[in-house]
């Protein structure tokens, strides 16, 4: 009888988050989409999980959790540095998108993502067998797919970019662009968040490596390879009930019976990243009160924003720069008892992020370049009340899908602030209309489908 497919991930992360400090610690499976979509078909495969656990130096011993074998990478401090802060967070990060900051092109963190992704490409081909489907997930492991064939010609080979794929005059700065490309190409699948980036990685491939053919089907090396958008998304399901809930129906009164009961509450909810334009969002609300089309009194913008990659350092000046801004809007603005702008500097967990998405009159989701954008996502799974209206930058990859959202261009600061003040007076039946076609299409192209796609595509 013939085996059935076992499926490896392969990500820069282990789906593993800790909590709790000292000996309290535990490892849990991570809480996000992707993990919730991937581990039930891994655990079904009998798979297994490779990536870094996240600290530097010898990994833990390969282990089962969650049913699921967790296979741990080791990266030392000197690799974390040049691989990971270096190569993929001030290289990749920044050129892929848009160069909103000057990525640098350091020779010398090269090496170490070569070996980085070798390292990986070695792990995946020591656990995989002859039909089984590796699936690497993006910008970290470019080359590992070309690697992984290499080693063991016998695997299906797919890869996923999380993030957006630059157009030419962008891509084309990198000194190692011929090698990423001929890393991905390595790959029987290579799927990208919009169609955009999957056409501009067609078009490079043809035209600085021997690939040929069409944006959808390129040859090389004698072999197919497919390349085609896979949009993700979130467990629509999870939130939608989360929302429904007693609980989270109480705390999302709570919090607007805190906030004033005639106060519109805006929300904005990020990792703190500098692509995801918490600047520009504050510059439109500031823009907002001062033109007066909107004041304390009647409206409150609270901003969510999660730490992260701290050692990086321009995230340190965009922590500065947004606490400065905030401390000046607060400053000229705010009265007794009515701030402007409430600013959490901090994760919630998804259960608690639920009520503030359920309390939120307008949702601002305001990426200078984001390659998909989940939370715009999980707003509206959390509005099963059709309440709300969500404000939806165009550069985000899912504004592709979400056409019903008040698209803005999050660079121009007086639109920004004029689409603000017309979701804040949209009239209910038109507000409730747009939701509901929100919904939707995220319930109906939730991350189970997304994964089910791509890997119906990747069977052998
Ligand atoms: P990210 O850049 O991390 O992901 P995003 O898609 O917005 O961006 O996902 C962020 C996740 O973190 C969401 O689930 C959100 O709820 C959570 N989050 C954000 N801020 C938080 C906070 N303050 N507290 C708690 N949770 C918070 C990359 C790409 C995206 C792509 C995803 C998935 O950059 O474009 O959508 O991968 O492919």
């Amino acid at each position: 009888m013939k085996r059935s497919p076992r499926l490896i991930v392969v990500a820069n992360r282990l789906p593993l988050a800790r909590f709790g400090a000292g000996s309290q610690a535990r490892w849990q499976a991570g809480a996000g989409g992707l993990v919730t979509a991937l581990l039930p078909v891994v655990r079904r495969t009998r798979g297994e999980w490779i990536g870094w656990s996240g600290a530097a130096g010898r990994a833990p011993r390969h282990e089962g959790r969650e049913g699921v074998a967790m296979r741990p990478v080791s990266l030392s401090q000197r690799e974390v540095a040049s691989y990971y802060h270096g190569f993929c967070n001030r290289t990749l990060w920044p050129l892929f998108h848009d160069a909103i900051r000057p990525p640098e092109f350091k020779h010398e963190n090269w090496g170490p993502y070569v070996d980085v992704n070798m390292r990986f490409a070695r792990a995946s081909v020591r656990c995989a067998k002859a039909g089984d489907m590796v699936w690497v997930h993006d910008y970290h492991l470019m080359l590992a797919p070309a690697m992984i064939r290499r080693l063991n010609p016998g695997l299906r080979v797919g890869f996923f970019l999380h993030i957006p794929f630059p157009p030419e005059e962008l891509f084309e700065w990198l000194p190692w662009r011929r090698a990423l490309l001929e890393g991905l190409l390595g790959a029987d699948v290579v799927g990208f968040q919009t169609h955009l980036a999957a056409q501009n990685f067609s078009r490079l491939a043809r035209r600085y490596t021997d690939a040929f053919g069409t944006d959808a089907l390129l040859r090389f090396g004698g072999r197919k390879v497919v390349v085609r958008e896979f949009p993700i998304s979130i467990d629509f399901d999870w939130f939608d009930s989360r929302a429904r809930g007693a609980r989270a129906v109480r705390e999302a009164a709570a919090i607007r019976s805190r906030i004033g009961p005639r106060r519109r509450i805006l929300l904005a909810v990020d990792r703190l990243d500098y692509t995801k334009g918490i600047d520009h969002r504050l510059e439109a609300f500031n823009r907002l009160l001062e033109r007066g089309d909107a004041s304390v009194k009647n409206c409150v913008l609270i901003q969510v924003a999660a730490p992260s990659r701290e050692s990086v350092r321009e995230y340190e000046e965009i922590r500065e720069k947004v606490d400065a801004m905030v401390g000046r809007i607060n400053g000229e603005h705010s009265q007794p008892g009515r701030v402007a702008v409430h600013y959490f500097r901090r994760t919630l967990s998804r259960e608690a992020l639920v009520p503030y998405y359920l309390a939120a009159d307008v949702m601002l989701v305001t990426p200078l370049r984001d390659g998909m954008n989940l939370v715009c996502k999980e707003y509206v799974a959390s509005r099963p009340d059709l309440g709300g209206v969500l404000v939806l930058s165009e550069f985000a990859g899912a504004a592709a899908e979400m056409r019903q959202a008040m698209l803005v261009n999050p660079r121009d600061v007086s639109g920004t602030a004029d689409a603000i003040r017309a979701a804040m007076s949209l009239p209910p039946a038109e507000a409730r209309y747009r939701m509901g076609f929100l919904r939707q299409r995220v319930r109906r192209h939730d991350v189970h489908e997304w994964a089910e796609s791509f890997l119906e595509e990747l069977a052998p």
